[in-house]
């Protein structure tokens, strides 16, 4: 297989309701699509960063740069056995794993559609239902996040992850947990702690947390693996793993007992197998991130959930609660239990909606060889 072509579209796509982090709010997501084609056929991309650098390094516009002039023209031209080797052909590239995942996942969409199966069967999934949780963000006062929670838990999903940061941690669980003793319950901090706030994290032990996801700093396991040894509720990394490499250090350290598997984080579908296998093979549970995906990413991210090692329910939700209409379709939605069941047709297994998707361009870019 060699990519002949590739198309870079950003969209700009409003949220239902603004994202509120440790690190800041999102009311609108600027994405980058990206479209690879060989021998008359074609598969899709998203690029999962945010729209500036704060997550991690990455930004729509650094992406679109990184894509253009190096991720792109790494890619086109070259003989590839299969899509297990589209990451190797950009992995000179430091960094930036979301614009490389961007297109390594399409070319994973585009072998699938090539062979007439799913994806998530090219991927070696097994599960025939996903199950899922959300990701609230911060709200102004409690009781509009418990509100949130109703809504939520009555939509069926089966576990409630709250975004926490300094001043809206402890009180904020205490009450969630008063009113919902024995929900799944989870937080993430996005970084926003150091391990001067160990007597707070430890104090969150009481609400009998499923995990807490990426409390320290970013780049951080050292201080992890301390912080894990002083709490009893398991840490889950988000942030700090960008690879199997990372996953088998972090683990050596115990700095966590659990993995986020992020697409884009990882740079994609190749390594992402390779951390589920990983941590399979030493029961160590991991769940499937979201980045606030339009339809092309949520349908990536859904085929590779399905691989065995996804034991906990991921961030991964139905397309209404962040969008109004979405990109493919049916839009993605879930069942009254909270799970999502594996689509059935080739690829991604959606349809994209090349329509809307043009409507909704701000700008494109055809890259091919010379
Ligand atoms: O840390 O998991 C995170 C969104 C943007 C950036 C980072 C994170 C998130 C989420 C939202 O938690 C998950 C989702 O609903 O897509
Ligand atoms: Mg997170």
């Amino acid at each position: 297989m060699k990519i002949e072509r590739i198309e870079l579209r950003e969209i700009g796509l409003p949220l239902v309701a603004p994202f509120e982090t440790s690190f800041g709010v999102t009311t609108g997501r600027r994405i980058i699509l990206v479209r690879v084609f060989s021998e008359g056929m074609s598969g899709w991309g998203e690029c999962t960063c945010n729209e500036g650098p704060f997550y991690n390094h990455e930004g729509t516009d650094m992406a679109w740069i990184v894509m253009r002039d190096f991720v792109a023209p790494y890619t086109i031209g070259r003989e590839i056995s299969g899509p297990e080797e589209a990451a190797g052909l950009t992995a000179r590239i430091r960094g930036n794993r979301m614009s490389r995942a961007a297109i390594e996942t399409a070319v994973w969409d585009l072998e699938s559609r090539r062979r007439g199966i799913p994806l998530w069967q090219l991927l070696g999934g097994s599960l025939e239902e996903i199950p899922c949780g959300v990701s609230l963000g911060l709200q102004e006062t409690d009781a509009a996040l418990l509100g949130k929670i109703e809504t939520e838990l009555a939509a069926g999903y089966q576990r409630i992850k709250l975004k926490i940061k300094p001043g809206r941690d402890y009180d904020m669980v205490k009450a969630v947990r008063k009113e919902y003793p024995d929900i799944k319950l989870t937080v993430d901090a996005n970084s926003a702690y150091t391990l001067n706030d160990v007597e707070m994290l430890r104090r969150l032990d009481e609400f009998d947390l499923m995990l807490i996801e990426q409390p320290l700093a970013y780049d951080d396991i050292i201080d992890h693996a301390e912080l894990q040894s002083r709490i009893r509720t398991p840490i889950c990394l988000d942030e700090s793993i960008l690879s199997v490499e990372d996953a088998r250090k972090a683990l050596k350290l115990n700095a966590c007992r659990i993995i986020n598997i992020k697409l884009g984080r990882v740079s994609g579908h190749s390594e992402a197998s390779r951390i589920e296998a990983y941590c399979r093979e030493r029961n160590v549970p991991v769940w499937c991130g979201g980045m606030l995906e339009a339809g092309i990413g949520r349908a990536h991210n859904i085929a590779m959930a399905t691989q065995a090692g996804f034991v906990l329910p991921g961030d991964v939700s139905a397309s209404k609660r962040y969008w109004a209409r979405d990109i493919i379709t049916p839009a993605v939605e879930v069942t009254a239990h909270g799970t999502i069941l594996r689509p059935t047709s080739p690829g991604i297994g959606f349809e994209v909606d090349e329509r809307r998707i043009d409507e909704l361009t701000v700008r494109k870019e055809v890259i091919t060889g010379n």
